[in-house]
């Protein structure tokens, strides 16, 4: 069966709208839009998304990607996890906050003097995360005078069609919903004084939404169905990666870099916890158990600190190759430093971490982003043993999938300093699962599509790279 849907995925630095084409048990995509994203200082000196241009960029997407192609079935939404933004009556009351904002810091003293840590993670499953929404509801007193809080794939489908729900994947990331039964922790958001009205019905990937209305309908020029997926982007990721057994991990590597593996059910041990790994709800009930390295963000917040002092732009292709060359021990930090978590000024970040730890600053930029791929790859290897051991996992082979997966000097340090073969690609897996699970809705994949089923599909369709570990020196 064949067909033709919309995906509109939302990444902390882009954001694009797909077409993606599903034939004969394979799928490709064609890119419609392609906009930039990022943090925003508002008049307060907050951090926020712009979500009125984001908006705009997506319905002017939409309306592209109808223009092009009349024939789509429907359009599936994901994004970044745990942002929201506040509704009173049908009004979106502010610029949602981006989670990179400091104001959380306070909200994780407010919620752990009522709840400690420990048994947050017996209940929610999550990895401590200054950011994860519970927190964020904490310090935010607007919360608790709105109407609905939406987060972002969510609120967008809610300007489309009027309908409020929370779907499931995305759910699991504000804290409040139940590790096991994955139904709201209604006993723990009223411990927090979460109002109900942050918890709307929740709905699972492949729901219909409804069709496209109003204003909307106006502007993309045909009523549409908004189906929902796995509007967590990490969620849609992992639907897109070819695992072929339970062997085999995954790094979907964008900003962040989500290490893991999937299971099927939550590991909530006090091992799993110290490691940092939590459990995230994936599509079809599976668990994602991962831990969160901080990623690319390195990356691209450095090369545009240079970029700004050079006044003019910077190729990170070039920079890589150059970085490729550079011989000898590279100085390495600890990429999770929660000093590297805020934008603005990386080099100087970076530099102040490597010499408050005694190493020495590299003085050329190819060796200092060598310096940066070489200890993302570090925080890579050692997730990857974690997660052996927490899970008793044998691991033989990593996926990393995303951006990342394009960083050749990336994807072969993974290799190296983990040990196992990497396989690279796809490149857009979020945007692959998020029309796989629309297509799948549809009936494209037959009536008893599984995940398996979808990653056979992407198996079938994009040719993957493999790197080799460097033999282990003696
Ligand atoms: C990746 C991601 C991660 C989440 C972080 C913040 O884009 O969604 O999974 O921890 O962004 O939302």
């Amino acid at each position: 069966m064949s067909g033709v849907v919309a995906a509109v995925d939302l990444g902390a630095t882009s954001g694009r709208v797909m077409l993606g084409y599903v034939a004969d048990g394979a799928v490709r995509l064609e890119q419609v839009a392609r906009f930039p994203n990022g943090p925003v200082t508002a008049a307060d000196g907050s951090l926020r998304w712009d979500f009125a241009a984001l908006y705009d960029h997506i319905l002017a997407g939409l309306a592209e990607a109808v223009r092009r192609e009349p024939g789509i079935a429907s359009i599936g939404i994901d994004s970044w996890a745990v942002d929201y933004g506040l509704l009173r009556g049908d009004e979106l009351l502010d610029a949602p906050f981006h989670y990179r904002d400091e104001r959380t810091a306070a909200g994780v003293e407010a919620v752990h003097a009522v709840v400690p840590f420990d048994e947050l993670y017996r209940r929610n499953g999550l990895q401590f995360l200054p950011f994860n929404t519970l927190y964020q509801y904490a310090v935010d007193a607007q919360s608790r005078e709105a109407d609905a809080a939406l987060l972002i794939p969510d609120l967008i489908a809610f300007l489309l069609t009027g309908v409020r729900v929370a779907e499931r994947t995305n759910a699991s990331t504000t804290g409040l919903l139940d590790v096991r039964t994955r139904e709201w922790d209604t006993e723990l958001a009223q411990r927090l004084g979460v109002p109900r009205s942050a918890l709307p019905p929740l709905v699972d990937p492949g729901a219909s939404l409804g069709a496209v209305r109003g204003e909307a309908l106006e502007r993309i020029g045909a009523p549409l169905e908004v189906v929902a997926v796995g509007s967590h982007d990490t969620a849609s990721a992992v639907v897109a990666v070819p695992l072929a057994s339970p062997s085999a991990a995954y790094i979907s590597c964008g900003t962040w870099g989500l290490v893991g593996v999937e299971l099927d059910e939550p590991v909530v041990t006090d091992a799993a916890r110290e490691a940092l790994f939590t459990n995230e709800g994936g599509v079809d009930g599976r668990i994602r158990f991962l831990h969160n390295v901080t990623g690319l963000w390195l990356l691209t917040e450095t090369v545009s600190a240079w970029a700004e002092q050079d006044g003019s732009p910077l190729d990170l292709g070039e920079l890589l190759d150059e970085a490729s060359a550079v011989d000898g021990e590279f100085a390495l930090f600890d990429a999770n430093d929660p000093r590297l978590s805020a934008p603005g000024d990386m080099p100087a970040r970076i530099a102040a971490v490597l010499r408050g730890s005694g190493s020495s600053v590299p003085e050329s930029r190819a060796a200092f982003v060598r310096t940066i791929v070489e200890s993302i790859a570090v925080a890579f290897a050692d997730a990857l043993t974690t997660v052996a051991r927490v899970t008793g996992r044998h691991l033989d082979v990593v996926h990393i999938v995303g951006g990342g997966s394009l960083n050749r000097l990336l994807c072969q340090a993974t290799a190296d300093r983990s040990g196992l073969p990497v396989l690279a690609g796809p490149v857009e897996a979020t945007a692959l699962g998020n029309v796989l699970v629309q297509a799948r809705a549809h009936g494209w994949f037959g009536p008893d599509a599984t995940l398996e089923t979808l990653r056979a599909a992407v198996a079938a369709s994009v040719p993957l790279v493999r790197y080799e570990p460097a033999p282990a020196r003696t």
